[in-house]
């Protein structure tokens, strides 16, 4: 398998994503607005991962097409209700299609992982048309990131196995990043306004 070839419009799809997102980013700042993106990252899934998944889900490799993650961007906001800012506008965009949405926010996975997760369909132009490709954009707060990254370390470690010890750490680590944010929010005008005036200066 040319994993270079088949995983070319994944790349593409991925800066392409980056790009208009930074853009969104930047406008907010050109009108000195609040941005609801804090900062974009985005990633080709390893060919190790990938091969892992399809081996995982039973799909065969001339099936990797319907793994949805291959291309994979992730928005990092800096409150709760930036991250529906994100979702809205994203629904609203029409060089996309919603393939479909994972609220992990309000139904939190069983690790203590928030995200809100959509997968979209999105057209890259390559030199024999247009190629419809997966892709699945990860929207979370500063704090939710901060846990998922640690969380995600610890499962690399332990190879999926983490100690119960550190479970259950994890687990109160994940709601004290919750009310991490809901104590955030509730003062978010407060800061926002701080923020102006520091910019002012
Ligand atoms: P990587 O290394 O980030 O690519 P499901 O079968 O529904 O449980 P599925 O179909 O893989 O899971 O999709 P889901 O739940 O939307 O998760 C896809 C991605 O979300 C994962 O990709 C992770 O990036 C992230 N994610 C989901 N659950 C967790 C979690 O409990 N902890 C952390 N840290 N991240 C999570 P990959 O391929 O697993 O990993």
């Amino acid at each position: 398998m040319n994993w270079e070839a088949v995983l070319a419009p994944y790349a593409q799809a991925v800066e392409e994503l980056k790009i208009k997102l930074k853009g969104i980013r930047k406008q907010y700042e050109y009108e000195s607005k609040h941005s609801p993106i804090e900062f974009i990252t985005g990633r080709v899934k390893p060919v190790k991962s990938i091969l892992e998944k399809t081996e995982l889900r039973n799909i065969p490799l001339d099936g990797v097409e319907e793994l949805p993650d291959i291309a994979g961007v992730r928005v990092v906001c800096p409150f709760v209700d930036d991250i529906y800012a994100i979702v809205n506008m994203i629904r609203s965009r029409k060089d996309l299609t919603i393939a479909e949405e994972k609220d992990y926010i309000t139904h939190k996975k069983a690790s203590g992982y928030r995200s809100y997760h959509i997968i979209i369909e999105y057209p890259v132009e390559t030199i024999h048309g247009v190629k419809m490709v997966l892709a699945e954009v990860q929207i979370r707060t500063l704090a939710m990131n901060f846990w998922a990254t640690n969380e995600h370390s610890l499962n690399y470690k332990y190879k999926g196995q983490i100690p119960s010890a550190i479970q259950s750490r994890l687990q109160r680590a994940a709601e004290a990043a919750f009310r991490l944010d809901e104590e955030m929010s509730a003062i978010k005008n407060e800061v926002l306004e701080a923020k102006r005036i520091f910019h002012r200066k």
